[in-house]
């Protein structure tokens, strides 16, 4: 059973450690005179030799990093690049980058950002770059601390429609309909198309769970992951990756593979490399599962492999932004849990992902994106003040919207690039924002002082909940933060209780500390710890945030 999963406890005056649920006792009985401080030391000394490994549930590093950043077709010398001069000094954990290894090329429509998605072979090769670059990009975010976290793309390989020919963006050859990848290498027998049993060959039904996971999603060819040959070949393009120091692994499809597949390949992975990682240190796994409950697969079934996608997390979230269905910010006092979400422990959240924010996978009318730039800095704020769930912000490309009857016609647009189908670089502006076309929300300063902020108050619980009973709520993080919003129409004014130590803060979200004076509005903490917030409801960003950084 893996991942391996252990851990240290009293037990009735013992001190236990268990390994795979086995339980081994030592310092048998200590005597009621050593107290619980003590025993508290002693099992914190006993980690620290044990060194504080990694495992499937978090990837956090030291000094504390809580976000991750999907560069979304970013280019492998872009990405390095901004882990050195933007993500390390900006306390980002790590990045997501799109898919490393060789796809299919896709003609009509001109390079979609899909084709990502069809896999010719595991040979790092595309769009982003090379191998060699790859290399050189991993060794330098690892070198500053930030860490990448690789989209695999392992529930199938290219559309069965897809023919046959060297159209592989390395040259690979492949034939679709005769399932031969003579790169990797697979042939027919390492697809399903004999146990999948719809008329099409294709997913019909998604109340059906064994066709879920054994046809193929959208005419993709579906590989067969509970054949041992399968399973290695898997785990041997993940080891690779793991070599050359990636920390983990977003699950792409992981709802059509089924959970135990995917422990038994997650079995054959390597521990992270111990240039960068303490040795034992397990990849962190999230696994993209859409549940929004009312279908057969569910998140649960994959908590035993790493994190699960909270899809419910981003269309909740804007639904109480736009105040939809009667739906008010006051509401977000029971947020987490309660609202019908997996456990905090167990979930990958965020507000918008590059598939629901052009109208793909799961989501709808209510999800928040940079189109909606005020609405999604609260969302993006709200998301990354508040403990529920581990955090990745987007970081996307602009393309020609074309919305007609609720769809976009221009979904598929691929990243900004040459007309060799090249990817343009991320050019960086002056004042810090990105040109040719790459938004860039990770860099709003709304956005990056709030990675800041949940890096300072991470762990600590939500205290003084406020609201007006409608739009306008506060909250503060045990006295290392506090922030407010005004989402109704009517001017805010209100003195709060904070916890945070006297004296004049810097609002990270107007502005910023710079040394000793602040760009933004000043909040004075009295020596009661009250503060009074002024917010104007026509204001640009019409929310306020302090920590304990911030103090002038
Ligand atoms: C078309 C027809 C099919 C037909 C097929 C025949 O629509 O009915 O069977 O031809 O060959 C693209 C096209 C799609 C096309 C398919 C095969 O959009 O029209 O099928 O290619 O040629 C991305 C895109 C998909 C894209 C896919 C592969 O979103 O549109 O498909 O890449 O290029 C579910 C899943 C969830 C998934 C989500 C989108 O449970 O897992 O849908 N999300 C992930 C990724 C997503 C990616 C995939 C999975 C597939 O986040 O980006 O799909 O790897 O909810
Ligand atoms: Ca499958």
């Amino acid at each position: 059973m893996l991942p391996l999963k252990w851990e240290l406890r009293w037990a009735s005056g013992n001190l236990c450690f268990s390994i795979q649920q086995k339980c081994k006792c030592f310092l048998r009985k200590l005597p009621p005179c050593v107290s619980d401080n003590m025993k508290s030391l002693l099992l914190l000394l006993l980690l620290a030799a044990f060194g504080l490994a990694w495992s499937p549930y978090s990837s956090n590093p030291r000094p504390l990093r809580t976000s991750v950043v999907h560069l979304f077709e970013w280019r492998w010398v872009d990405v390095a690049l901004e882990c050195e001069r933007y993500l390390a000094p900006n306390g980002f954990a790590g990045v997501q980058v799109s898919p490393p290894n060789e796809n299919l090329v896709i003609l009509n429509p001109w390079r979609p950002w899909w084709e990502r998605y069809q896999p010719i072979s595991y040979k790092l090769c595309s769009r982003s770059g090379s191998e060699n670059e790859f290399r050189d990009m991993v060794t330098r975010c690892n070198n500053v601390g930030v860490h990448i976290y690789v989209d695999a793309v392992i529930n199938h390989m290219c559309s069965s429609g897809a023919g046959s020919g060297s159209g592989g963006i390395c040259g690979s050859f492949f034939n679709a309909g005769m399932r031969d990848f003579p790169a990797v290498p697979y042939s027919s027998f390492d697809f399903n198309d004999r146990i999948c049993k719809t008329a099409s060959g294709d997913i019909e039904n998604y109340s059906d769970p064994i066709q879920v996971r054994n046809c193929r999603l959208s005419g993709l060819v579906d590989l067969a992951q509970g054949r041992e040959d399968v399973r290695s070949k898997i785990a041997e393009y993940m080891n690779h990756l793991i070599d050359i120091g990636v920390a983990g692994f977003r699950i792409d499809a992981a709802k059509h593979i089924w959970p135990e597949d995917i422990n038994v390949i997650l079995s054959k992975v390597n521990n992270l490399n111990t240039r960068w990682f303490i040795k034992g240190s397990r990849p962190f796994i999230y696994q993209e599962v859409i549940d929004l409950g009312g279908e057969a697969v569910q998140s649960s079934e994959y908590f035993r492999n790493g994190r699960v996608t909270e899809f419910k997390y981003g269309i909740q979230l804007g639904t109480v932004l736009h105040k939809w269905n009667g739906a008010k910010m006051a509401d977000l006092k029971s947020w987490g849990e309660s609202w019908n979400m997996m456990p905090s422990d167990k979930a990958i959240v965020f507000i918008d992902n590059h598939d629901n924010q052009r109208g793909h996978g799961a989501g709808g009318a209510s999800i928040l994106t940079f189109w909606n730039p005020r609405l999604y800095k609260m969302a993006v704020a709200f998301m990354l003040a508040h403990p529920y769930g581990f955090t990745r912000i987007m970081s996307s490309y602009r393309w020609p919207r074309d919305i007609q009857h609720g769809k976009d016609l221009n979904d598929w647009v691929g990243p900004p690039s040459n007309s060799d189908g090249t990817i343009k670089p991320v050019e960086i502006n002056p004042d810090g924002t990105c040109g040719n076309n790459w938004i860039c929300e990770h860099r709003w300063n709304q956005i990056r002082s709030m990675v800041v902020f949940r890096n300072i108050v991470y762990g600590q619980p939500i205290t003084d909940w406020w609201d007006n009973n409608n739009n306008q709520v506060a909250f503060g993080c045990n006295g290392k933060g506090f922030i407010v919003f005004n989402n109704d129409n009517r001017n805010l004014s209100v003195i709060l209780p904070t916890r945070l130590p006297a004296g004049v803060y810097c609002d990270v979200i107007s502005g910023q500390k710079d040394g000793s004076l602040c760009t933004g509005t000043q909040v004075h903490v009295a020596a009661n710890g009250t503060a009074r917030f002024q917010i104007n409801s026509q204001a640009e960003d019409p929310f306020i945030a302090i920590h304990v950084e911030a103090k002038l």
